[in-house]
């Protein structure tokens, strides 16, 4: 027994994180897969990671030291469980199970609650990245408990990315964490690329430029405050050139857009928990509706298609960086408003400044921004929305009349902009005096008895709509 890890799963994930791994100063490690042939390829191919690899489960779990560390990377689901039986079967107590894999969070929290009474810590581990950050540093959001942590800390620091001199990995919180952190982390990803897409469609359908002028835009960004991979990575795909019909990458691409689920479960946990996620919603909504072709060839053949405004390019791009900017600080405020009701329902004590350090490198959403978000949060965990931290407020109030043309601009000129539009909603319905829900209130106690609160006293109360139409106070309320 000399490896002190092992990873079971040797399709493109798991075979980058065991090389990564093998890559570092202290670590020998177990490989095992399902298909052995898989295995000897991996071996075969990379030599010099020194790997020991297994056949069977149980030679795989001889060779691994005590407490024996597994971690594994397989198919979510069903091929997960297969595994953790095979390990849990041969583990002790105090071993380590690690799930590297892309769990629904409640599924962790399940398995974590099976294992307990072996004694063997299960831990679901988010890993963000792709395949390139599992070779070369990814982000590493760990779940599970404080003591797995001792052990599995350092191994996860050793193959982390790195950013500013830290590595990219804390110990989120416990059980499921690691998996919901992962999750919204996704979510917010989605509603990063729904508002980058909107920016360059702004930029080619209202300021008429074509995709490589486009590119040239985003570089300058990626130059500023809005530095990021996924602005990076917009001016490298709007450059390409499709080398069959020599017209831009963009415009020969299906407008169709696809999701795997980590936003759509994003969405669905933030309806429970309550929490207004509009951005990410409206992000899996607008893929949803560009995979609706039948739909959008209907409504295309009826409307009449307004007049695209007229625009200074270069002003209109200003704005438009301005826009971008106020609208990923409210995605980014509703994303941690969603960790932070996650963390208060499932009893996790997150750090959030923690989380937007780790987020800086080796993962999609990784951005300088990032930073900021790390500052506000360690100045003042409390504070009740990003938009309050001192330097958000004044961007978003130095951004917001030009947040407000983009909008309006888009609207006249017939650009859908879900994710702008429905960020600034948010935003205004933050910061207006009064909302309508007064009015909504008042339906729902005119068909629904549904009672309201009252501006000017205590208690609950109920207006006899279907009767002499006086108020009641119902009973006991006031206390
Ligand atoms: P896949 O998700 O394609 O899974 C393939 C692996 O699962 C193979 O090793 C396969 O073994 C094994 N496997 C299956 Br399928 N069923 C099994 C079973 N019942 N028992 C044992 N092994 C089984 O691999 P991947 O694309 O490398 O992804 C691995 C994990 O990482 C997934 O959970 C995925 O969602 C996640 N992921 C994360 C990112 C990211 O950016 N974080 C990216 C991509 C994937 P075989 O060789 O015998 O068929």
């Amino acid at each position: 027994a000399t490896a002190n890890i092992g990873v079971v799963g040797l399709a493109v994930m798991g075979s980058n994180l065991a090389r990564n791994l093998a890559s570092r100063e202290g670590n020998t490690v177990a490989v095992h897969n399902r298909t052995y042939a898989r295995t000897k390829e991996l071996v075969a191919e990379h030599p010099e990671a020194g790997f020991i690899a297994s056949e069977s489960i149980d030679d795989f779990v001889a060779s691994l030291a005590r407490p024996r560390t597994a971690i594994i990377m397989v198919q979510a689901g069903a091929g997960t469980d297969a595994v953790i039986d095979q390990l849990a079967e041969r583990f002790e107590p105090g071993d380590i199970i690690v799930d590297g894999g892309n769990a629904n969070f409640p599924d962790t929290i399940a398995r974590e609650k099976r294992l307990a009474p072996t004694g063997i810590h299960f831990v679901g581990v988010g890993i963000s990245g792709g395949e390139e950050g599992a070779l070369n540093g990814p982000s590493i959001m760990p779940g599970g408990s404080e003591e797995s942590y001792r052990t599995l800390g350092p191994i996860l620091a050793s193959i982390a990315a790195v950013a500013e001199g830290e590595p990219c990995v804390t110990h989120v919180g416990t059980d499921g964490a690691g998996h919901f952190v992962k999750m919204i982390h996704n979510g917010i990803e989605y509603a990063d690329m729904q508002l980058i897409g909107e920016a360059y469609d702004l930029l080619r359908t209202v300021g008429g430029l074509q995709p490589h002028a486009v590119a040239d835009i985003f570089a300058e960004w990626n130059q500023g405050p809005l530095e990021s991979y996924l602005i990076e990575i917009t001016a490298e795909i709007l450059r390409q050139v499709d080398p069959a019909t020599g017209k831009p990458f963009v415009d020969v691409v299906l407008d169709q857009a696809g999701s795997k689920g980590t936003g759509v479960w994003t969405v669905q946990n933030a309806l429970d928990l309550g929490v207004p996620v509009g951005g990410i919603a409206e992000a899996v909504f607008a893929r949803a509706v560009s995979s609706k072709p039948a739909q959008r060839a209907a409504v295309r053949r009826l409307a009449a298609r307004p007049e695209i405004q007229q625009v200074d390019a270069a002003a209109f791009a200003e704005d438009l960086a301005k826009a971008l900017y106020a609208s990923k600080v409210v995605a980014y405020a509703q994303g941690f408003d969603a960790i932070i009701a996650g963390a208060q329902k499932y009893g996790w004590d997150v750090r959030k400044d923690r989380i937007a350090k780790i987020w800086r490198g080796g993962c999609i959403i990784r951005a300088r921004f990032l930073n900021r978000i790390a500052e506000a949060y360690t100045e003042n965990p409390d504070i009740t929305t990003l938009l309050e931290a001192p330097y958000f407020a004044r961007a978003v109030v130095e951004g917001e009349a030009a947040w407000r043309r983009i909008v309006a601009t888009a609207a006249l000129s017939g650009v859908p902009v879900p994710g702008f539009g429905s960020a600034l909603s948010y935003y205004d319905s933050l910061a207006a005096e009064r909302l309508p829900a007064a009015l909504v209130q008042g339906q729902r106690d005119f068909f629904g008895a549904h009672t309201y609160r009252r501006t000017d006293k205590e208690g609950t109360f109920h207006t006899l709509w279907s009767g002499n139409r006086t108020e009641v106070e119902i009973e006991g309320s006031a206390h």
